[in-house]
């Protein structure tokens, strides 16, 4: 049985959990990490996946299930490495992976790949999405059936190198008291596989209605967005890298902008934080990963699961990784 706060799955490494519910089952598409001694960097060439596992349960008294090999990048032929944390949505019946890797020039972009299973095999498209960058796509189906991806990274992502619209390999830091980069929407195309507008950034303002600040590394965006509705209200939840935190900000449209409201999840084990929100059976949860598994070897994690909940206001109630 899957408990809370407990690993998922022992046998592999997993991360960057997207948890959907499809027919009833609860579905997982996690990143894979692969065990090797390779160094850490500011690049994150620690994070060398290769392929993606779909983790299924029945039920949250079931154990978790690992399908095996849904994609493998040897089929992607855009793909030279780094299979980066995936999301997947379903539409009339058709399943659609989305993922970051890097393309043969190192330049990370989303491709798809296309399942009639939620656990694959997936069939990925030839090439990768076109205008598409960075990493970490995560998708939303709004209730007028209208699809939207979220994505962006900073660092080992390669957001900063994209700012202008172009890809540029070195670009000037951004000043602390500038605004922050925030992720990159677009909407998708009737077919799911290209982007019908966009991409362009959302911006995620303060209390005051100023954009946070790129210095702001308490609340800055960073990695890992997540899209979620509570009673008709956006929530946008994301990583915010260096300090470790998951937090949140909410809006009234799925293009945002934004406003900051709070943290979800205090510092884990390990320097990534990378989660997704679901409801399932009239309760929330929260998807998440550490890295206990491995005594804290960063490129090495586990998935795990809490119940996450809201106050009267649609406040998300802030959690302790390690406490009930
Ligand atoms: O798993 C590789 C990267 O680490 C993800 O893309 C980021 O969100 C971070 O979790």
């Amino acid at each position: 049985m899957a408990k809370q706060n407990e690993p998922l799955v022992t046998h592999i490494y997993t991360a960057d959990p997207s948890a959907h519910v499809f027919n009833d089952k609860i579905y997982v598409y996690p990143s894979h990490d692969l065990e090797h001694d390779g160094e850490d960097n500011d690049d994150g060439d620690e994070y060398q996946m290769e392929d993606y596992h779909v983790l299924s349960l029945d039920n949250l008294d079931a154990p978790c299930v690992d399908n095996g090999e849904a994609l493998n990048m040897r089929d992607v032929p855009w793909v030279s490495k780094q299979m980066w944390a995936p999301d997947c949505v379903e539409k009339n019946g058709k399943y659609y992976l989305y993922f970051p890797a890097r393309d043969k020039d190192l330049r990370f972009h989303l491709g798809v790949a296309i399942s009639d299973s939620p656990v694959g095999p997936f069939k990925p498209e030839d090439d990768y999405i076109k205008g598409s960058f960075s990493i970490d796509p995560a998708v939303l189906i709004d209730d007028d059936g209208a699809a939207y991806i979220y994505f962006g990274g900073l660092w080992g992502g390669q957001l900063e190198k994209w700012q202008t619209g172009e890809y540029v390999d070195d670009p000037a830091p951004i000043p602390a008291d500038a605004a922050a980069l925030g992720p990159q929407v677009a909407k998708l195309t009737d077919d799911m596989l290209q982007f019908e507008n966009g991409p362009r950034q959302i911006t995620i303002l303060d209390e005051n209605g100023e954009p946070i600040k790129a210095g702001d590394e308490d609340r800055r965006y960073f990695e890992g967005p997540w899209m979620h509705k509570y009673n008709g209200k956006y929530y946008l939840s994301y990583s915010t890298g260096t300090t470790h935190y998951l937090v949140y900000a909410v809006g009234d449209s799925p293009m945002g902008p934004f406003t900051y409201k709070g943290r979800i999840l205090e510092p884990v084990i390990g320097w990534t934080t990378h989660h997704s929100i679901v409801e399932y059976k009239g309760k929330w949860y929260l998807f998440y990963h550490d890295s206990s598994l491995s005594g804290g070897v960063n490129h090495r994690r586990c998935v795990k699961y809490r119940e996450l909940k809201y106050d009267e206001n649609g406040n998300i109630i802030p959690m302790k990784p390690y406490e009930d």
